[in-house]
């Protein structure tokens, strides 16, 4: 082909896939978004989205008041002051910062004039039921994870008065309290009328099975999940350990259901920052492989936060079926390592992998979660498939649309659904 020839089947082929893209629903797997029938757990508007965590962080770059008078303010407030830092003192360059910027331009304001008033004014105008399909047809999402603590007393009185559910919404059981904080945990079970006791008998495991058990009927979970520490060992005497291989594990196979890890987080680095403050640290994925060659019958959904982790994971995934990855988290979650990995795990696993996850907690998020991440996938995948047709295979609309589906939610479906 000459460079001409190339230039113009890439330029077709990246239309054609990006056009494709755009017309494949994503399923977002994990949130900290909920169903509406959850009441005000829901967190939307453009308050919630200059205070999420991530713009916290961001604004103590800048800010030079103390921590605690930043916490005494109304939320407001807190809102009015990271908007004068992060966008109107310095450029909002950043990621989170140019997410709420594709957010409001996607919806339909105008941010030039950076008018935080004329902006605050459009979302009290909207009500929440139709802001949420609004949301959710701007971002293309048709399914949407929540994340689901029995623990959070917020939540769990929820749950337990019974909620009609929009079925849009899938649950996802997260145990996060009863693996990394056992003892707190059992006072809560026992609380909760679980006969657990010191030690794990038999007796109390199968109590903390029934308790998993519960949940997971009460939520109609799809999975459980957990985020751990970067010193998660397996196996290993712990608490943790053991909850999860005797517990955890055989609760999932005995319901069919994947368990989630989500490794490599450092909680409360900086606790002044309460949410803002938790960091990252390269997990020993040894663990994660011992879980995967042990339990061939279990199912694992995995993201590791450390970039350095990046590789190793591609690399279990290889050697075991029963692994599957999913999305950019948090602190990887920029475009710089979302083309990185994304590229890493077509190049290793095809589109055995499901690219991304929003982790949105305010619904609005959803909106540039996914239109940074598709224009991302269509550089990549263009990249990939002008590969292939330099062999003369030239992939075929259909063909692209099926790898499309499967990256963005399809692949995982094929997991779950999958024999082990
Ligand atoms: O553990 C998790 O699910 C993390 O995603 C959160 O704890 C974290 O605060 C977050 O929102 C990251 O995006
Ligand atoms: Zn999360």
């Amino acid at each position: 082909m000459t460079a001409q020839v190339t230039e113009f089947r890439r330029t077709a082929l990246a239309a054609q896939v990006e056009r494709l893209l755009q017309a494949t629903p994503a399923a977002d797997i994990h949130t900290h978004l909920y169903d509406p029938a959850l009441g005000g757990l829901l967190l939307w508007g453009i308050d919630e989205l200059l205070i999420y965590h991530y713009m916290v962080a961001e604004g103590f770059r800048y800010l030079d008041i103390p921590y605690d008078e930043f916490w005494g303010m109304p939320k407001l407030d807190q809102a009015d002051l990271l908007w004068q830092h992060l966008f109107l003192e310095h450029s909002p360059i950043s990621e989170a910062c140019r997410g709420v910027l594709t957010t409001l331009h996607r919806l339909g304001l105008d941010v030039k004039p950076r008018d935080l008033g004329a902006i605050r004014q459009w979302f009290a105008e909207r009500h929440v039921e139709s802001h949420v399909t609004r949301c959710m047809e701007l971002a293309h999402v048709d399914t949407i994870y929540m994340t689901n603590s029995p623990f959070d007393d917020v939540e769990r009185p929820v749950w337990l008065r019974g909620v009609d559910r929009d079925e849009r919404f899938q649950a996802a059981l997260r145990i996060d309290p009863l693996l990394v904080d056992w003892p707190n945990a059992a006072l809560r079970l026992v609380e909760w009328g679980y006969d657990v006791g010191e030690g794990f008998s038999d007796h109390t495991l199968s109590e903390v099975r029934r308790f998993l058990a519960d949940w997971t009927r009460r939520l109609a979970a799809r999975y459980l999940m957990v985020s751990l520490p970067p010193d998660f060992v397996c196996p290993a005497a712990t608490d943790c350990a053991q909850l999860v291989e005797r517990a955890v594990l055989p609760h999932c196979r005995e319901f069919g259901l994947p368990f989630a890890l989500m490794l490599g987080v450092r909680r409360s680095v900086n606790p002044q920052l309460r949410l803002a403050g938790d960091g990252v640290g390269r997990s020993d994925l040894s663990a994660l492989s011992h879980l995967c060659a042990a339990f061939p019958e279990n199912k694992f959904l995995v993201t590791v936060l450390a970039r350095e982790n990046q590789h190793e994971l591609c690399v279990l995934a290889r050697k075991f079926r029963n692994l599957h990855i999913f999305g950019c988290w948090w602190f990887t979650n920029v475009p710089y390592l979302i083309d990185e990995i994304t590229r890493l795990r077509l190049e290793l696993l095809g589109t055995s992998f499901t690219a991304q996850h929003s982790d949105a907690r305010v619904l609005d998020q959803l909106i540039y979660k996914w239109d940074h991440t598709r224009r991302l996938l269509a550089s990549v995948l263009t990249d990939k498939y002008m590969d292939l047709s330099a062999t003369g295979w030239e992939p075929s609309a259909a063909e692209i649309q099926r790898d499309v589906r499967a990256l963005l939610g399809g692949a995982f479906d094929e997991f779950c659904r999958r024999r082990t």
